[in-house]
């Protein structure tokens, strides 16, 4: 695609300037169709400037490409195929649509989500300067095993905050990423299966990188990764990690999952902590007992019967440090 190849080349001659006429030449195509995809790249977020001497990318642009994700990407399969979009309603619906005939770890991502998606419908802020991605996920696994997914992209991205910015980053069940009891990271993971086969998973990631805390409402608890380091964190480099912590930590899903375990239950939050449910079929309060390898949490009410739950909301009632006193 010319458009592609122009930004290529303005990538590859980075601050200097390429002629209007030799892109042309080179493309085969007229001089106001540069133009015309230049006009395009402009409303990407390429800032290109045009002069009589032709057109200059002075810097790289703060966007979450394929190409620029890709240098520097250390993977075998996840982000081989990385589709990106100024904006889209929301990555997973969108990698939902594609998800079929998607090879396994393409990756869906946006720079603004105008309809982001949490779990049970609600809604999922996505402004500017955060991470709304999608990985398509086709390991050959049961259904049944889909929620080992959704806890691997959880021990993914944990891993690398702390990797990148040594920030503790712990998981509330049953998958929000928190740093100092804030959520800075949400997961939605949906599946496509028949009976006994999973047809694909598609893991959807949101991290509030770099996004001025205050636009949250103060009930959400949420953070971001702006607020606690009080600096603009790179999103590219952040991607390449999260996506190399993803590939890592599903194929672990895949063989044994037991390491991929072992990691989501010491990173927890919510272990040892009194909570309360909100499930389905209502609400209860008790001891976040133990976790399972089905992504399950066992919580022990006050009447000392064990409730296991598979899916619903955990509120942690007191921090953990009061739980010692
Ligand atoms: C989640 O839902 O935490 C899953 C969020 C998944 C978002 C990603 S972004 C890429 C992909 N595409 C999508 O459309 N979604 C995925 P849940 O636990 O239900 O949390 C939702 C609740 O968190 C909302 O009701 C708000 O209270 C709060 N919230 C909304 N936006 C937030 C944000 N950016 N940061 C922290 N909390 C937020």
């Amino acid at each position: 695609m010319s458009k592609e190849e122009i930004r290529e080349a303005l990538i590859e001659e980075l601050g200097s300037w390429t002629s209007g006429e030799k892109l042309a030449e080179s493309l085969e195509i007229s001089r106001a169709a540069v133009w015309k995809h230049v006009q395009s790249l402009r409303s990407e977020g390429y800032e290109i400037e045009a002069s009589k001497r032709g057109y200059r990318l002075a810097a790289l642009p703060d966007l979450i490409c394929e190409d620029l994700v890709k240098s520097g990407l250390r993977t075998e399969f996840v982000g081989r195929t990385i589709h990106h979009h100024p904006a889209l309603a929301s990555t997973n619906i969108e990698a939902k649509r594609i998800a079929p005939s998607a090879e396994n770890g393409t990756v869906v991502v946006a720079e603004v989500q105008t309809l982001g998606r949490g779990r049970m419908e609600r809604s999922w802020q996505s402004p500017k300067g955060g991470i709304w991605m999608s990985v398509i996920l086709k390991p050959e696994i049961p259904p049944a095993l889909a929620p080992q997914l959704n806890m691997a992209a959880a021990v993914a991205v944990a891993r690398a905050l702390e990797g990148l910015y040594g920030l503790e980053a712990k998981i509330k069940w049953p998958n929000d990423i928190l740093v100092g009891e804030r959520k800075v990271c949400g997961i939605l993971t949906e599946i496509g299966a028949e009976m006994d086969s999973l047809e694909y998973a598609v893991v959807g990631i949101g991290i509030n990188a770099n996004i001025d805390p205050a636009l949250f409402p103060e009930e959400w608890k949420a953070t971001s990764l702006f607020g606690l380091l009080g600096r603009e964190v790179s999103r590219l480099e952040l991607v390449r990690k999260v996506l190399e912590e993803v590939e890592a930590a599903s194929c672990d899903a895949e063989s044994s999952f037991d390491g991929a375990f072992e990691e989501w239950r010491d990173r927890s939050a919510t272990l040892g902590r009194r909570v309360r449910i909100i499930a389905r079929n209502g609400e209860f309060e008790g001891m976040a007992e133990s976790l399972e390898a089905d992504g399950s949490l066992l919580v022990r009410k006050d009447d000392g019967r064990k409730e296991r739950v598979f899916a619903g909301d955990c509120i942690h009632l007191r921090p953990a440090t009061e739980m010692l006193e």
